[in-house]
């Protein structure tokens, strides 16, 4: 490799570090990325030159690319995924753990050379609105030209994070496909290492080392490894809250407009809620945005919530005008898409989108495909695009302070039990409900599909931390401000199944209702009922929908004895926490069982 030019940045302890990693690596080339449009059109064309990006039809789908990956690439790996923390019991029950200084030792060896033959990208980036006192740069370095286009439109990134660096301190991400090249050697098509696949967190040193896998959620080191993982270690140290939600903003027909977040495991439909074209007249929903949330109390202590992201990197399967609209426009260009299917005239197309399968179809494994061959998309295929772009982009998530939250919401995929919404008690009853939510899993993560675990606050995947320290850092969230001032807390179900085994409530456009309820009790407004479970709704706005008074009391119902089985549930995994777990959550599990055996 060539003499390396020391001056890279203003940052002294970033050019110490780049010139650290490179010589760990030893690529043959290096490049700081400067965000620019022209950067992003020179590397999307270095990729399509090389036949790892396909343009699509200008006609159809303006500035777009298809993409796909290696069949064993496609998902977060989450067995792969390690929280180093320096002590054990810190990491907890739900992550793996490795003793930090040997995960040093294994990660040396693995990245030792493995950029020989690439070039390797410098990818400033800022989480969060410049210029906010809660955005926090990180810098990923990478060997997957992939990789940058996916920042660049999911982040504020480049020049702009650099000038908000300037001389402060940022989490250095380092991540590797895990495949060097001999000299004169020939890339793969997509590039990946599954076996030594590993994907690393060290909560205290605040760094990120990721190996092997170019897929986004493993990738891109913005997403759930910084924004989540360490920025929620980071708000426990720090009193604020990195939550795995999606924000929006809803207005009602009268102009009062309202800021609610909301938590669902991956894949449960949270890019669908965050850009919902209600279906009731009058109300209106903007979007701040889809997947991950900063929370911090502000001055006037009340909470308030920004998004770190940029951009989305939502699933495709399933979307289409009329699930999601918005969406749909949203994609219309500039967006890569990955692992989806492409069409004899260079557009895309997945399950779900619209109607049948067109002919001459190309699956997202790169071959003709025919209905004999499974899906057309692979199930977690992704678009990604800049938020800018969407339709009902709120300006307000570029606003540094972030937006006042209202509401908060928790939800996961229950075929039964779990009625449609119900209000917490408390604060410290609505931690609870966080706690407690279970899901069926997704194909978002590689794994079994549709089996029911626990997800507490969706965050299982994401919490940076010893789960039990997490609850009781929420329980203490509701203690630095006054009661009033905190949002109501909300649980919802819209994947209740009839016993003939259909869903029992419409779903998307339709769940404007459901928030209708919560945006009026949230200003006292809405009749409730108080149950056992919490106040529930005694009169919904179900008008135009054709279901029985029987149904909605169906999808409402609290079945008393299933009630109980779940919190056996509970108290089984709560144990899990050992002495972590919060008293005020057993105790709050106590009083539950007590009110459902009344
Ligand atoms: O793959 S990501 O982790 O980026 C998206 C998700 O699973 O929520
Ligand atoms: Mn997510």
């Amino acid at each position: 490799m060539q003499n390396i030019p020391r001056q890279w940045t203003e940052n002294g302890t970033l050019n110490r570090w780049i010139d650290e990693i490179a010589s760990l690596c030893r690529p043959s080339h290096i490049h700081l990325c400067d965000g620019s449009d022209e950067e992003y059109d020179r590397l999307a064309k270095t990729l399509v030159d090389a036949g790892k990006l396909t343009l699509l039809n200008p006609a159809k789908r303006p500035h777009s690319f298809w993409c796909h990956s290696h069949p064993d690439d496609v998902a977060r790996v989450e067995e792969s995924t390690f929280i180093c923390s320096l002590r054990e019991e810190d990491s907890g029950p739900t992550n793996h753990w490795k003793e930090p200084a040997e995960m040093h030792r294994h990660l040396h060896t693995l990245f030792c050379g493995c950029m020989q033959g690439r070039t390797m990208y410098v990818v400033p980036y800022c989480m969060g609105p410049i210029s906010s006192l809660f955005s926090v740069v990180g810098v990923e370095i990478t060997d997957s030209a992939y990789v940058v286009l996916n920042m660049k439109l999911m982040t504020r990134m480049g020049k702009p994070a650099l000038e908000h660096l300037e001389g402060g301190s940022f989490v250095p991400g380092v991540h590797s496909v895990g495949v060097p090249l001999a000299e004169g050697e020939k890339d793969l098509l997509w590039p990946c290492n599954p076996q030594a696949r590993c994907i690393v967190h060290f909560p205290e040193e605040r760094s990120i080392w990721s190996y092997g896998s170019g897929y986004g959620g493993n990738a891109l080191l913005g997403k759930k490894c910084l924004a989540l993982r360490i920025a929620s270690a980071i708000g426990r140290d720090e009193g604020w809250l990195a939550e795995h939600m999606l924000i929006l903003g809803i207005t009602s027909p009268q102009g009062e407009k309202r800021y609610m977040a909301a938590a669902f495991p991956s894949a449960c439909g949270k890019t669908n809620l965050a850009m919902l074209t209600p279906s009731l007249p009058g109300w209106k929903i903007e979007c701040v945005g889809d997947d991950i949330a900063w929370i911090h109390v502000g001055r006037d202590g009340r909470l308030y919530a920004i998004n770190p992201e940029a951009g989305y990197f939502g699933v495709a399967p399933g979307t289409s005008m009329k699930t999601n609209p918005n969406a749909m426009r949203t994609i219309q260009k500039n967006t890569i898409f990955t692992n989806v299917a492409l069409t004899a005239d260079h557009d895309v197309w997945w399950e779900g989108i619209n109607g049948e399968a067109p002919e001459g179809l190309t699956s997202w494994l790169g071959e003709k495909w025919n209905p004999s061959k499974g899906a057309a998309a692979q199930p977690n295929s992704r678009f990604t695009v800049s938020a800018k772009q969407n339709p009902i982009y709120d300006t307000e998530a570029d606003n540094p302070q972030g937006v006042p939250l209202s509401a908060i919401i928790f939800g996961g995929r229950r075929n039964s039990v779990i009625p449609l919404v119900y209000e917490a008690l408390s604060w410290e009853h609505g931690v609870f409900m966080g706690a407690s939510i279970s899901s069926e899993t997704t194909a978002a993560a590689k794994g079994d599909l549709g089996k029911l675990r626990h997800d507490p606050f969706a965050m299982l995947p994401f919490c940076g931390y010893h789960m039990g320290d997490y609850f009781r850092h929420w329980l203490e969230m509701g203690q630095k401000t006054a009661p009033e001032k905190l949002p109501r807390i909300y649980t919802v179900n819209w994947f209740r199944k009839s016993s003939d085994g259909h869903y029992m409530w419409p779903g998307f456009g339709e769940n404007a209702r459901v928030l209708k309820w919560i945006f009026e009790r949230t200003a006292e407004e809405a009749p409730a009922q108080k149950t056992a479970i919490g106040y529930l709704p005694t009169e919904l706005d179900v008008s135009h929908l054709s279901l029985s008074q029987e149904h909605m009391e169906k999808l409402l119902e609290v079945d008393k004895a299933a009630w109980l089985q779940e919190t056996e549930g509970l108290a089984a995994y709560f144990k899990l926490f050992g002495q972590k777990m919060p008293e005020a959550l057993l105790g709050e599990l106590k009083e539950l069982r007590e009110r459902l055996e009344k």
